[in-house]
């Protein structure tokens, strides 16, 4: 049988949060064997935002290294810049016709980021999630492995396809979300009732890989809990050791209920420390690697030119089906 068809991909805003790395990347690395995985670097993506263009190049590359630092292997998986692939841009134009500004207006990343960005409420803001599902639906793809935030985004983008499918004949495959693992929403260390974010205002809230360890430690042992003092774990009424139980699973694979024992009868002091040793052990070789790679450009290069041929393949051909059927001349 086929492997199934994954797509992702992470805008280059930054630097990452620990929240991406186990919210995404993390999950992405072990689909690699089982399915036909598609990683992108969605720089066009990023432009919805004011930015300096000296620092965006920089970050696109930053975050190929990354990529492949956390343990994405271009052997297995297709690494390409969004950007090298001008199928995306061409078939978003197309997918924008068949999409309701009614639809639009519901996306809640859009109500969130125009009021983080309210001097600044471009169009390709509000069509950013237009530009993503043609990224997914170029490709074929079955599954998008994303953090929770995106679920709206991937159900947009079935709606997109089906009704597309509907006026012209089967055109898109009708891609599901694949939201997986313990820390599918890793929250802020100081604000546990909101997702962890690169663009908090706040360094505290959030872990960057590139932290150094004394840095992570500082800010798990600072992080936010509540009185009770007993390791367990309660979205309700403990979200911040919840938030901390779910990084400490997701990273040694060991399940909350485990974990509450393990640290019964051991107050919040000793289980913040050993939050942040696993995290750090975790980061370690990632952060050696990353270093490395930051100094072969040359292999970068290689990694994203091949990326961008192997995918232009598989692009512009539902892009030219897509082309077709709505009556272009070709
Ligand atoms: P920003 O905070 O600037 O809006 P972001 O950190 O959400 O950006 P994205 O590039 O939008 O970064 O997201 C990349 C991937 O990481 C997505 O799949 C998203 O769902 C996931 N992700 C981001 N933050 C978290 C989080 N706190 N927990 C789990 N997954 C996350
Ligand atoms: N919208 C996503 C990033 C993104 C994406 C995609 C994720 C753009 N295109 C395609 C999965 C598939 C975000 O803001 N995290």
């Amino acid at each position: 049988m086929d492997k199934k068809i994954i797509f992702s991909g992470i805008q280059p805003t930054g630097n990452l949060t620990l929240g991406n790395y186990l919210g995404a990347i993390n999950n992405w690395k072990k689909m690699q064997d089982e399915y036909k995985c598609n990683y992108c670097i969605v720089d066009l993506h990023a432009l919805t935002i004011r930015h300096d263009p000296e620092v965006l190049r920089k970050n696109i590359i930053n975050l190929l290294a990354l990529y492949i630092a956390a343990g994405l292997d271009p052997e297995k998986s297709n690494i390409f810049i969004q950007s090298h692939v001008k199928a995306h841009s061409e078939l978003a134009w197309i997918l924008n016709c068949y999409t309701y500004t009614g639809e639009l207006s519901r996306m809640t990343q859009f109500k969130d980021k125009s009021a983080k960005h309210a001097d600044n409420i471009n169009s390709g803001l509000y069509t950013y999630p237009v530009l993503m599902a043609a990224d997914i639906l170029l490709y074929q793809t079955d599954l998008v492995p994303v953090g929770e935030d995106q679920r709206q985004h991937v159900e947009l983008t079935r709606d997109i396809a089906e009704r597309f499918n509907n006026i012209y004949g089967q055109t898109f495959k009708i891609p599901e979300s694949y939201i997986q693992g313990a820390a599918a929403r890793v929250m802020g260390l100081q604000n546990p009732n909101s997702k962890m974010s690169k663009s908090s205002t706040i360094p505290n809230d959030y872990i960057l890989l590139n932290d150094e360890p004394d840095v992570i430690l500082s800010k798990f042992k600072k992080s936010v809990t509540d009185s009770e003092n007993v390791v367990r774990y309660d979205v309700e009424n403990k979200a911040g050791i919840s938030n901390l139980i779910s990084i400490y699973s997701a990273i040694t694979t060991k399940s909350k209920e485990e974990i509450e024992k393990e640290f019964d009868g051991k107050g919040y002091g000793e289980f913040k420390v050993a939050v942040a040793e696993c995290v750090i052990d975790e980061l370690k070789p990632i952060q050696a690697k990353y270093k490395e790679l930051l100094n072969n450009r040359d292999y970068l290069e290689s990694i994203y030119k091949d990326g961008a041929e192997k995918a232009k393949r598989v692009a512009n051909k539902t892009l030219e089906d897509v082309y077709k059927k709505v009556g272009l001349v070709l």
